[in-house]
């Protein structure tokens, strides 16, 4: 249960975390309980969850599977919880993350209910001055944000929308009570893989969803089932084979991208290779070959495969053709997977329409209207995505040294040291930020990662007596050029309508934003880089 927030005196702290998802609850158990630190955390919620506490709109379930969507760092926490589906819903995630608040009796360490909206670095008394919605001053020498990468709901600015008589709703911002479709006309904005994981669910309730397209997508199907009692067994006395794999590869998942080329087979092997993938489902897929998402002509064989199913599964061959016309490379976008998303298109109370060929030009009292037709509607389900990875950073309102603000530092774009750390923002850390392999893994391995890193970071600074670290010299550019040629030698860039561009928010600057070098070998750099005494930062005592 969330705990009432506390009447405070300001006083000071040594660390400030924001954010209770995963990123914050792991951060504030190393600091409090291993370093004994004074540690707080400052969460806009109710209670724990994050990502998961927001996102609870019909079919939010993760993508990654549910035996490696969790925490490791504890071997007991690992064999004592049991997932229960091969992908985990969001209420069981949500249980999940409860019972690790309660475990690690983190709830009197967290403030719910407590927004921050602004934070300045103090240069003369080295500290963060933290200010909250309601007021409320706290202070602290190091301050860490743990507030995900999409957590900042986008809302496409739609003329019209405060007339719209009905209800709408942004997924990212689910009333916790549900929201009943039955019966009603349903206008589903967006096909990432939030609106194709919504799509399905909502067309069983609804009179008659209608899905607004811009860009199509490519989905793989998830193939979601209840775990055995064989594999329930097998991950519980596998805790230490299931941490390495997830974190010696690439993208933090339980499985290694297979190490052959899709030049390596022939055509019928390739296909077949291919359609044994799609019957195991999920985000495997990209896996079946090295050069994936390397080799445009090779991404080009999944492309055909995949376009081919949309055709196979959707009967009507004109609303097939406007699912198959997907103008990106596989996996150049984040790549969805679903649970009936195509099928939910043969039935008869489904629609799609092309706001790409005729866009959204604004919502009226009863419905929205495209430059060619207007539609009726009682709920707009916004599935809009994300001012990701920067959005929930900026809207901090963070100023750094000499008052200079986050927002006009990275004007032009996030630029960091490791996705860490920014310069002029001196015992700032940022925990997946802007430069690291966050979104491009899967999270929990990643925010272990950070958490750890940060909390052994500030273990040598309080032992060596430093009361200061910030990026200097040419790190922050050398760093910003090593993503930028990660990305480079990938095919991600050629989605031109990413998030993880910011193509997705009117704007934003087009820079790709998270580390796409791979997770084995960013771990593998920020370990040299304290084993070698923090190169690339300045400590100052
Ligand atoms: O958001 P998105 P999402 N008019 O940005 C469309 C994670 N996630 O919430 O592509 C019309 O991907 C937009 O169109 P376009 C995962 O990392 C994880 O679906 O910009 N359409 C697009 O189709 C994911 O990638 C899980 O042309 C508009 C859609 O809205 C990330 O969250 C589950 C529009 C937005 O897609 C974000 O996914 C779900 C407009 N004005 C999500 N504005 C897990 O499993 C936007 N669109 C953990």
């Amino acid at each position: 249960m969330p705990d009432a927030m506390p009447t405070h005196t300001p006083r000071d702290y040594d660390a400030l975390i924001i954010g209770a998802g995963f990123a914050g609850m792991y951060q504030l158990h190393l600091l409090r309980d291993r370093l004994k630190l004074d540690a707080l955390v400052l969460e806009a919620g109710e209670g724990v969850g994050g990502t998961w506490y927001w996102n609870r709109y019909p079919g939010a379930r993760c993508d990654s599977e549910s035996h490696c969507y969790n925490y490791t760092f504890s071997k007991e926490l690992f064999e004592e919880w049991e997932w229960t589906e091969r992908y985990p819903q969001q209420a069981e995630i949500m249980r999940y993350l409860n019972h690790v608040a309660d475990r690690f009796d983190l709830r009197h360490s967290i403030h719910f209910g407590t927004s921050v909206v602004g934070a300045h670095y103090d240069e003369p008394a080295n500290c963060w001055t933290v200010t909250t919605e309601a007021g409320e001053t706290l202070r602290a020498r190091f301050l860490i944000t743990a507030v995900g990468c999409l957590s900042t709901a986008n809302v496409p600015n739609i003329p019209g929308l405060s007339s719209f008589a009905g209800d709408w709703y942004h997924t990212g911002r689910w009333p916790h009570d549900g929201v009943d479709f039955t019966g009603k006309r349903v206008g589903l904005i967006g096909t990432g893989s939030t609106g194709i994981q919504a799509a399905p669910v909502i067309a069983e309730a609804a009179g008659h969803l209608t899905v607004f397209q811009r860009t199509a997508n490519y989905s793989v199907p998830a193939h979601n089932a209840p775990l055995s009692g064989d594999f329930k067994q097998w991950v519980r006395s596998n805790h230490a084979g299931i941490r390495h794999i997830t974190r010696a590869n690439t993208n933090g998942q339980p499985f290694y991208i297979e190490d052959r080329s899709v030049w390596d087979v022939s055509p019928e092997e390739r296909e077949a290779l291919y359609e044994a993938a799609w019957a195991k489902g999920g985000l495997q897929f990209r896996a079946v070959f090295r050069d994936l998402l390397s080799d445009k002509t090779a991404n080009d064989t999944a492309v055909t495969f995949l376009k081919n199913k949309i055709r196979q599964i959707v009967h009507d061959p004109a609303t097939a053709e406007l699912l198959a016309d997907i103008d990106h490379p596989y996996a150049a976008k984040r790549p969805p997977i679903d649970t009936g998303y195509f099928e939910a298109f043969n039935r008869s109370n489904v629609s799609l329409v092309d706001v790409r060929a005729a866009s959204i030009v604004g919502i009226t009292p009863d419905g929205l209207r495209t430059t060619e037709a207007t539609y009726k509607l009682d709920i707009i389900v916004f599935a809009t995505g994300f001012d990701a990875m920067t959005g929930p950073l900026l809207r901090l309102d963070i100023t750094g040294r000499d008052g200079v603000s986050l927002r006009d530092a990275w004007a032009a774009g996030p630029r960091t040291y490791l996705g860490l750390q920014i310069e002029g923002f001196p015992n700032l850390f940022t925990i997946t930020g802007p430069g690291s392999p966050s979104v491009l893994t899967n999270m929990p391995v990643a925010i272990e990662q950070h958490a750890e890193w940060i909390a052994d970071c500030i273990s040598h600074l309080l032992e060596q007596g430093i009361s200061r670290i910030e990026p200097a010299g040419d790190a922050v550019k050398d760093w910003v050029g090593q993503v930028n040629a990660a990305a480079d030698a990938t095919l991600l860039p050629l989605a031109s309508s990413s998030w993880y561009l910011g193509a997705n928010v009117p704007g934003k600057p087009r820079v790709f934003m998270p580390y796409a070098g791979g997770m084995a070998r960013y771990r593998a750099i920020c370990e040299d880089v304290a084993s070698s005494g923090y190169q690339g930062f300045a400590l100052s005592r």
